[in-house]
């Protein structure tokens, strides 16, 4: 694999766009099929694509996300999230890569990647992927930006890219994201206000797509019904350490690494960033050793049932 590893050279970067007083980034590929969907987000920092995924793909995801909710939430005693941002009255099943490959289609569709081409930089990255259900009696999420744990001044350069998958219709009243049109053009100085936001209303297998520098949040739901989702968001190919430290070391003695050195090997969390399955990357570590040992087990007691069974055909065949 060695040869596929760039050596670091000058960068001969196209001209880096300047998005009011909110947002910088380096222009990718842009794709024709997608060049009104890119100038709509280039003015108003989100744009929404209906029924972008098919009513069966909608319909068995929102299956699958039903056993996962079983899965995970029954007999819990929360109701929700552990905090106001997750929402105490909205579900999230994380780490969906891991889990299903029901939801594959909707982390590598075409016109999303294609837009994706042209606002992040080669190689971008998949850095949050999770379902968002906001049950009934749900109140608005606190408003953010999606780079908001970033401490640099605006305009900064886009760091990466939000969306919403509906999974239901998104309605004013059951919880649709809302948003501030514009807002990616804003300086610090501005601060978002309520009045300004409006609901991202759009019918079920729709996606709201939206750079990392605008205003939004999740809607309260004051119907009866849930409102599922899915979020799909990516990052710039740059936010990573240089070595995968996380996969370099073996996970086999993690507690003869001094805790200082897997602190910062990764092994820990920036308030909620670097998390796994929802949790500190210890704890998924440990939940993922189990879940090999008990592959590997499984693994060979199959050897073992197939050996069985190619002697006892040796033996009749004797
Ligand atoms: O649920 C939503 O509509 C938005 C969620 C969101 O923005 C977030 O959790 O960061």
């Amino acid at each position: 694999m060695q040869q596929d590893i760039k050596t670091p050279g000058p960068h001969h970067s196209p001209t880096r766009i300047q998005l009011g007083a909110g947002t910088t980034f380096l222009p990718g590929k842009k794709d024709e099929s997608v060049k009104e969907l890119i100038d709509h987000v280039l003015k108003h920092g989100y744009v929404i694509l209906p029924r972008l995924f098919s009513e069966t793909l909608v319909e068995e995801a929102k299956e699958e996300v039903g056993r996962l909710e079983k899965a995970e939430w029954e007999g819990r005693r929360r109701e929700g999230g552990r905090n106001g941002f997750e929402g105490f009255r909205t579900r999230r099943v994380y780490a969906l890569a891991d889990k299903s490959r029901v939801f594959d289609e909707f982390a590598i569709n075409e016109t999303v990647l294609k837009l994706n081409d042209y606002f992040l930089q080669e190689n971008y990255l998949l850095t949050s992927f999770h379902t968002v259900t906001i049950q009934p009696g749900e109140k608005e999420q606190s408003m953010h930006t999606d780079d908001g744990l970033i401490n640099l001044p605006r305009p900064r350069p886009l760091m990466g890219i939000g969306t919403m998958v509906a999974l239901d219709p998104f309605t004013a009243d059951n919880g649709a994201t809302t948003l501030i049109p514009g807002s990616h053009l804003w300086p610090d100085s501005r601060l978002p206000s309520r009045s300004e936001m409006i609901p991202a209303i759009m019918p079920a297998g729709s996606m709201v797509y939206f750079l990392n520098t605008l205003w939004h949040s999740g809607g309260a739901n004051k119907t009866s019904q849930p409102r599922r989702s899915l979020t799909v968001q990516y990052c710039q190919p740059w936010i990573r350490p240089i070595e995968n430290m996380i996969v370099a070391v073996g996970w086999e003695d993690l507690d003869a690494i001094p805790k200082r050195l897997l602190t910062l090997l990764g092994f820990s969390l920036n308030e909620f960033m670097g998390y796994v399955d929802g949790r500190a990357p210890r704890t998924g570590v440990e939940m993922r050793k189990k879940r090999l040992v008990e592959w590997a087990v499984k693994q060979k007691e199959l050897e073992n049932e197939k050996r069985r069974s190619g002697k006892g055909k040796n033996e009749s065949k004797l």
